[in-house]
Protein backbone atom coordinates (compact mmCIF):
# COMPACT_ATOMS: atom_id res chain seq x y z
CA UNK A 1 0.00 0.00 0.00
CA UNK A 2 1.31 3.71 -0.96
CA UNK A 3 2.31 5.69 1.68
CA UNK A 4 -0.19 8.11 0.49
CA UNK A 5 -3.39 5.69 1.18
CA UNK A 6 -1.84 4.67 4.25
CA UNK A 7 -2.23 8.88 5.61
CA UNK A 8 -6.10 9.18 4.01
CA UNK A 9 -8.21 9.18 6.92
CA UNK A 10 -10.44 6.41 7.31
CA UNK A 11 -13.82 6.33 5.68
CA UNK A 12 -16.83 4.99 7.53
CA UNK A 13 -19.81 4.76 5.31
CA UNK A 14 -23.60 5.29 6.25
CA UNK A 15 -26.39 5.97 5.16
CA UNK A 16 -28.63 9.64 6.44
CA UNK A 17 -32.14 9.07 8.16
CA UNK A 18 -32.13 6.29 11.08
CA UNK A 19 -28.56 4.37 10.31
CA UNK A 20 -26.64 8.18 10.74
CA UNK A 21 -28.97 8.89 14.22
CA UNK A 22 -28.38 5.95 15.82
CA UNK A 23 -24.56 6.15 14.71
CA UNK A 24 -24.24 9.29 16.28
CA UNK A 25 -23.80 7.45 19.67
CA UNK A 26 -21.98 4.90 18.92
CA UNK A 27 -18.87 7.67 17.41
CA UNK A 28 -19.62 9.51 20.47
CA UNK A 29 -18.83 6.87 22.50
CA UNK A 30 -15.49 6.71 20.61
CA UNK A 31 -15.02 10.04 20.91
CA UNK A 32 -15.97 11.60 17.75
CA UNK A 33 -18.46 14.26 17.15
CA UNK A 34 -19.63 15.03 13.85
CA UNK A 35 -20.71 18.31 13.31
CA UNK A 36 -22.99 18.29 9.78
CA UNK A 37 -26.17 16.71 10.08
CA UNK A 38 -27.01 15.25 6.31
CA UNK A 39 -30.18 15.92 6.32
CA UNK A 40 -29.40 19.47 6.00
CA UNK A 41 -26.22 19.36 4.19
CA UNK A 42 -25.56 18.78 0.72
CA UNK A 43 -21.95 16.91 1.42
CA UNK A 44 -21.25 13.75 0.49
CA UNK A 45 -17.84 13.56 2.82
CA UNK A 46 -18.09 14.74 6.17
CA UNK A 47 -15.66 15.36 8.32
CA UNK A 48 -15.72 14.58 12.14
CA UNK A 49 -13.86 15.87 14.99
CA UNK A 50 -10.90 13.13 14.53
CA UNK A 51 -8.72 13.89 11.67
CA UNK A 52 -8.24 9.88 11.02
CA UNK A 53 -12.04 9.27 10.34
CA UNK A 54 -14.50 10.70 7.88
CA UNK A 55 -17.53 9.94 7.13
CA UNK A 56 -19.16 8.75 3.21
CA UNK A 57 -22.90 9.10 3.19
CA UNK A 58 -24.74 6.54 0.36
CA UNK A 59 -27.59 4.92 -0.25
CA UNK A 60 -28.47 2.27 2.76
CA UNK A 61 -28.00 -0.71 -0.12
CA UNK A 62 -24.99 0.51 -1.03
CA UNK A 63 -23.07 0.48 2.09
CA UNK A 64 -21.73 -2.86 1.17
CA UNK A 65 -20.65 -1.91 -2.48
CA UNK A 66 -18.95 1.10 -1.28
CA UNK A 67 -16.78 -1.40 1.75
CA UNK A 68 -16.54 -4.17 -0.92
CA UNK A 69 -14.43 -2.10 -3.28
CA UNK A 70 -12.40 -0.85 -0.37
CA UNK A 71 -14.12 2.74 -1.03
CA UNK A 72 -14.79 2.90 2.51
CA UNK A 73 -12.93 0.75 5.34
CA UNK A 74 -16.14 -0.13 7.02
CA UNK A 75 -19.64 0.65 7.06
CA UNK A 76 -23.10 0.56 8.79
CA UNK A 77 -25.90 -1.56 7.14
CA UNK A 78 -29.14 -2.98 7.86
CA UNK A 79 -29.36 -7.54 7.93
CA UNK A 80 -32.35 -6.51 5.49
CA UNK A 81 -29.67 -5.22 3.15
CA UNK A 82 -27.01 -7.22 3.59
CA UNK A 83 -29.54 -10.99 3.14
CA UNK A 84 -30.63 -9.03 -0.17
CA UNK A 85 -26.39 -8.96 -1.88
CA UNK A 86 -25.26 -12.07 -3.22
CA UNK A 87 -22.59 -14.59 -1.19
CA UNK A 88 -19.88 -13.32 -4.08
CA UNK A 89 -20.73 -9.47 -3.18
CA UNK A 90 -20.09 -10.25 0.70
CA UNK A 91 -16.85 -12.30 0.18
CA UNK A 92 -14.47 -9.31 0.84
CA UNK A 93 -16.50 -8.47 3.70
CA UNK A 94 -16.04 -9.11 7.57
CA UNK A 95 -19.13 -8.51 9.82
CA UNK A 96 -17.78 -8.72 13.26
CA UNK A 97 -20.45 -7.23 15.32
CA UNK A 98 -24.27 -6.85 15.49
CA UNK A 99 -24.68 -2.87 16.42
CA UNK A 100 -28.36 -3.47 17.59
CA UNK A 101 -29.68 -0.27 16.17
CA UNK A 102 -32.47 0.32 13.96
CA UNK A 103 -34.39 -2.60 14.88
CA UNK A 104 -37.32 -3.79 13.26
CA UNK A 105 -39.38 -6.62 11.72
CA UNK A 106 -39.36 -8.34 8.39
CA UNK A 107 -42.63 -9.12 7.82
CA UNK A 108 -45.31 -10.59 5.91
CA UNK A 109 -48.93 -7.85 5.54
CA UNK A 110 -51.97 -8.16 4.15
CA UNK A 111 -55.10 -5.83 3.26
CA UNK A 112 -57.34 -5.53 6.92
CA UNK A 113 -59.96 -8.60 6.03
CA UNK A 114 -57.82 -11.00 3.92
CA UNK A 115 -57.56 -14.38 4.97
CA UNK A 116 -53.73 -15.19 4.61
CA UNK A 117 -53.85 -18.68 6.18
CA UNK A 118 -56.75 -19.86 3.78
CA UNK A 119 -55.13 -18.35 0.73
CA UNK A 120 -51.96 -19.95 2.00
CA UNK A 121 -53.42 -23.66 2.64
CA UNK A 122 -55.13 -23.39 -0.54
CA UNK A 123 -52.35 -24.03 -2.59
CA UNK A 124 -52.61 -21.50 -4.95
CA UNK A 125 -49.90 -18.77 -6.28
CA UNK A 126 -49.86 -15.87 -3.70
CA UNK A 127 -48.68 -12.78 -5.04
CA UNK A 128 -45.91 -11.25 -3.40
CA UNK A 129 -45.10 -7.44 -3.53
CA UNK A 130 -41.37 -6.61 -2.09
CA UNK A 131 -37.75 -5.15 -2.25
CA UNK A 132 -36.69 -7.85 -0.18
CA UNK A 133 -36.94 -10.71 -3.29
CA UNK A 134 -34.60 -13.10 -1.54
CA UNK A 135 -35.40 -12.50 1.87
CA UNK A 136 -38.87 -13.40 0.40
CA UNK A 137 -38.26 -15.99 -1.92
CA UNK A 138 -36.55 -17.88 0.97
CA UNK A 139 -39.59 -17.43 3.77
CA UNK A 140 -42.23 -19.52 1.16
CA UNK A 141 -39.79 -21.79 -0.15
CA UNK A 142 -39.26 -22.99 3.73
CA UNK A 143 -43.04 -22.79 4.18
CA UNK A 144 -43.30 -24.56 0.78
CA UNK A 145 -45.99 -22.01 -0.53
CA UNK A 146 -45.86 -21.01 -4.43
CA UNK A 147 -45.52 -17.33 -4.70
CA UNK A 148 -44.62 -14.57 -7.76
CA UNK A 149 -42.48 -12.25 -6.50
CA UNK A 150 -42.73 -8.73 -7.54
CA UNK A 151 -39.90 -6.29 -6.90
CA UNK A 152 -40.75 -3.27 -5.96
CA UNK A 153 -38.38 -0.08 -4.95
CA UNK A 154 -41.00 1.47 -2.28
CA UNK A 155 -43.98 2.01 -0.77
CA UNK A 156 -44.78 -1.83 -0.94
CA UNK A 157 -47.56 -1.10 1.15
CA UNK A 158 -49.68 0.31 -1.99
CA UNK A 159 -49.44 -2.61 -3.99
CA UNK A 160 -52.75 -4.73 -1.81
CA UNK A 161 -54.49 -1.57 -1.80
CA UNK A 162 -54.67 -1.59 -5.49
CA UNK A 163 -54.14 -5.13 -6.49
CA UNK A 164 -51.09 -5.69 -7.78
CA UNK A 165 -50.18 -8.35 -4.74
CA UNK A 166 -51.77 -10.50 -2.35
CA UNK A 167 -49.29 -9.85 0.56
CA UNK A 168 -46.30 -7.33 0.42
CA UNK A 169 -42.99 -8.68 2.55
CA UNK A 170 -42.11 -5.26 4.11
CA UNK A 171 -39.87 -4.06 7.43
CA UNK A 172 -42.05 -2.82 10.22
CA UNK A 173 -41.15 -0.96 13.44
CA UNK A 174 -43.84 0.79 14.77
CA UNK A 175 -46.54 -0.31 12.60
CA UNK A 176 -47.96 3.13 11.91
CA UNK A 177 -47.34 2.79 8.10
CA UNK A 178 -49.34 -0.63 8.23
CA UNK A 179 -52.28 0.81 10.14
CA UNK A 180 -52.45 4.21 7.76
CA UNK A 181 -52.66 1.94 5.12
CA UNK A 182 -55.23 -0.55 6.85
CA UNK A 183 -53.06 -3.37 6.12
CA UNK A 184 -51.84 -5.99 8.99
CA UNK A 185 -48.46 -8.11 9.76
CA UNK A 186 -49.44 -11.76 9.37
CA UNK A 187 -45.68 -13.26 10.12
CA UNK A 188 -42.38 -12.42 10.53
CA UNK A 189 -39.86 -13.53 7.96
CA UNK A 190 -36.67 -12.01 10.25
CA UNK A 191 -35.66 -10.10 13.04
CA UNK A 192 -33.83 -7.20 11.31
CA UNK A 193 -31.27 -4.95 12.88
CA UNK A 194 -27.80 -3.22 11.87
CA UNK A 195 -24.03 -4.80 11.48
CA UNK A 196 -20.96 -3.35 11.45
CA UNK A 197 -19.38 -4.57 8.51
CA UNK A 198 -15.67 -3.66 7.30
CA UNK A 199 -13.80 -4.68 3.91
CA UNK A 200 -10.68 -7.38 4.83
CA UNK A 201 -7.70 -5.71 3.19
CA UNK A 202 -8.35 -2.67 5.02
CA UNK A 203 -8.68 -4.72 8.08
CA UNK A 204 -5.12 -6.22 7.38
CA UNK A 205 -3.47 -2.92 6.49
CA UNK A 206 -5.10 -0.41 8.79
CA UNK A 207 -6.70 -2.84 11.13
CA UNK A 208 -3.87 -0.91 14.23
CA UNK A 209 -6.14 2.13 13.19
CA UNK A 210 -9.62 0.44 12.59
CA UNK A 211 -9.47 -1.60 16.14
CA UNK A 212 -10.34 1.45 18.54
CA UNK A 213 -13.06 2.20 16.46
CA UNK A 214 -14.50 -1.33 16.35
CA UNK A 215 -14.04 -1.71 20.35
CA UNK A 216 -15.81 1.48 21.03
CA UNK A 217 -18.75 0.17 18.57
CA UNK A 218 -18.68 -3.36 20.21
CA UNK A 219 -18.77 -1.90 24.00
CA UNK A 220 -21.17 0.61 22.99
CA UNK A 221 -23.99 -1.46 21.19
CA UNK A 222 -24.33 -3.92 24.02
CA UNK A 223 -24.97 -1.58 26.83
O1 LIG B 1 -35.29 5.18 2.07
P1 LIG B 1 -34.34 4.71 0.99
O2 LIG B 1 -35.04 4.12 -0.17
O3 LIG B 1 -33.26 5.71 0.67
O4 LIG B 1 -33.49 3.49 1.56
P2 LIG B 1 -33.84 2.56 2.74
O5 LIG B 1 -35.30 2.50 3.03
O6 LIG B 1 -33.13 1.27 2.50
O7 LIG B 1 -33.09 3.34 3.89
P3 LIG B 1 -33.61 3.83 5.31
O8 LIG B 1 -32.65 4.87 5.78
O9 LIG B 1 -35.05 4.15 5.26
O10 LIG B 1 -33.42 2.52 6.18
C1 LIG B 1 -32.12 2.10 6.49
C2 LIG B 1 -32.21 0.83 7.30
O11 LIG B 1 -32.96 1.06 8.51
C3 LIG B 1 -32.93 -0.34 6.64
O12 LIG B 1 -32.07 -1.01 5.75
C4 LIG B 1 -33.33 -1.18 7.85
O13 LIG B 1 -32.27 -2.05 8.22
C5 LIG B 1 -33.51 -0.14 8.97
N1 LIG B 1 -34.90 0.10 9.37
C6 LIG B 1 -35.38 0.01 10.64
C7 LIG B 1 -35.92 0.47 8.57
C8 LIG B 1 -37.07 0.56 9.40
N2 LIG B 1 -36.68 0.30 10.68
C9 LIG B 1 -38.34 0.95 8.83
N3 LIG B 1 -39.34 1.02 9.53
N4 LIG B 1 -36.01 0.73 7.26
C10 LIG B 1 -37.18 1.10 6.71
N5 LIG B 1 -38.34 1.21 7.44
C11 LIG B 1 -39.56 1.65 6.69
C12 LIG B 1 -40.39 0.46 6.18
O14 LIG B 1 -39.87 0.02 4.93
C13 LIG B 1 -41.79 1.07 6.06
O15 LIG B 1 -41.94 1.79 4.87
O16 LIG B 1 -40.45 2.39 7.51
C14 LIG B 1 -41.80 2.05 7.21
C15 LIG B 1 -42.47 1.36 8.38
O17 LIG B 1 -42.20 2.00 9.58
P4 LIG B 1 -43.28 1.99 10.75
O18 LIG B 1 -42.60 2.64 11.91
O19 LIG B 1 -44.46 2.78 10.28
O20 LIG B 1 -43.65 0.55 11.05
MG1 LIG C 1 -36.53 4.18 3.59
Amino acid sequence: MSPASQSKPLTLALSKGRIFDETMPLLAAAGVQVSENPETSRKLILPTSNPDLQLIIVRASDVPTYVQYGAADFGIAGKDVLNEHTAQELGGLYQPIDLNIAQCRLCVAVREGFDYEAAVHQGSRLRIATKYVQAAREHFARKGVYVDIIKLYGSMELAPLVGLADAIVDLVSTGNTLKANHLVAVEDVAYISSRLIINQASLKTRGQRLQPFIDAFARASTT
